[in-house]
C-alpha cells in the first residue's frame, strides 16, 4: 500500500481496493448492526435529523445529524464544523462506543492505525435523494482517513479523482459495507446517485450513512 506517512500496516483480508489508499470492507458492519442501530436511535433522540440549507440557499435532499465533539453543518453562510447543534443549541451527542469501535477497527483493517474520529456525520437518504460529486475538505487534518458505514438501502457510490472532471468509478454500497479512504485519495471527488425505492428489514425505506472523520486539531 502506498502512503507510508499515513499507514504502516498492510490492508487485511476482505479489503477491496477502490483506489490508492481507499478500500471497501464488504459487510464489515454486519456483526454490529443491532447495536449500531440502537445507539443511532439514542443519538437521534437528542439531535434529530434535519435538512440543512446549502450556501446557495438550496435545501439538501439528504437529512443530516451528527455525533461527536464537532458536527458538520451547512447554512447560508457556508459549510463548517461546529461544536453546537444549531437546532438544540446544545453540544452534539457523544459518538457511541459501538460506533467508535467499528470505525477504529475498520481503519485499522485498511492499514490506518490510531484513527481518532471526533466527528460522525449521519446522513439519511430517502428514495430519490442523492449527494452530488464533492470533496471533503472542511477538516483541518488530512492525515487521518475517513470511515464511511452504509446501512439500509443500497446506493451507487461514485469515486472519482482529485479533479472534478476525472471519470468516477461506480460501486454499489450495501447494508454493512464500510469504505475507508485517506492518504493519496483523501481529497478525491465522490458522490451518491439517487437512491432507488425499497425496504430494508432493519433500517426501513431509506439508506443511512455514518461518516467518521478527524475534523479538529
Ligand atoms: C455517503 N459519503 O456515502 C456519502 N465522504 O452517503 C460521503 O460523502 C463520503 O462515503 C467521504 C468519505 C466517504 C464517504
Ligand atoms: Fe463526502
Amino acid at each position: 500500500m502506498n502512503g507510508d506517512l499515513f499507514a504502516d500496516l498492510e490492508p487485511g483480508q476482505g479489503c477491496e481496493a477502490l483506489g490508492l489508499d481507499a478500500f471497501i470492507l464488504r459487510r464489515f458492519a454486519l456483526p454490529s448492526e443491532q447495536l449500531l442501530w440502537q445507539d443511532l436511535q439514542l443519538v437521534l433522540a437528542r439531535a434529530p435529523m434535519r435538512h440543512m440549507v446549502t450556501p446557495g440557499g438550496f435545501r439538501m435532499s439528504v437529512a443530516m445529524s451528527n455525533a461527536g465533539s464537532l458536527g458538520w453543518v451547512s447554512d447560508k453562510t457556508g459549510y463548517r464544523y461546529d461544536e453546537i447543534d444549531p437546532v438544540s443549541g446544545l453540544p452534539w451527542p457523544a459518538i457511541p462506543t459501538s460506533f467508535m469501535a467499528l470505525a477504529a477497527q475498520a481503519a485499522h483493517h485498511a492499514g490506518f492505525k490510531a484513527f481518532q474520529p471526533d466527528a460522525c456525520l449521519i446522513n439519511r437518504y430517502a428514495p430519490e435523494s442523492k449527494l452530488s460529486l464533492h470533496q471533503d475538505k472542511n477538516e483541518l487534518d488530512f492525515t487521518q482517513p475517513i470511515v464511511s458505514v452504509s446501512l439500509g438501502l443500497s446506493a451507487t457510490f461514485l469515486f472519482g479523482g482529485a479533479l472534478r472532471t476525472d471519470k468516477p468509478l461506480r460501486t454499489i454500497l450495501q447494508h454493512g459495507d464500510v469504505v475507508v479512504w485517506g492518504g493519496a485519495s483523501r481529497l478525491n471527488y465522490h458522490g451518491i446517485l439517487p437512491i432507488k425505492p425499497g425496504r430494508h428489514p432493519l433500517v426501513g425505506e431509506c439508506r443511512i450513512n455514518l461518516t467518521f472523520r478527524h475534523a479538529g486539531r
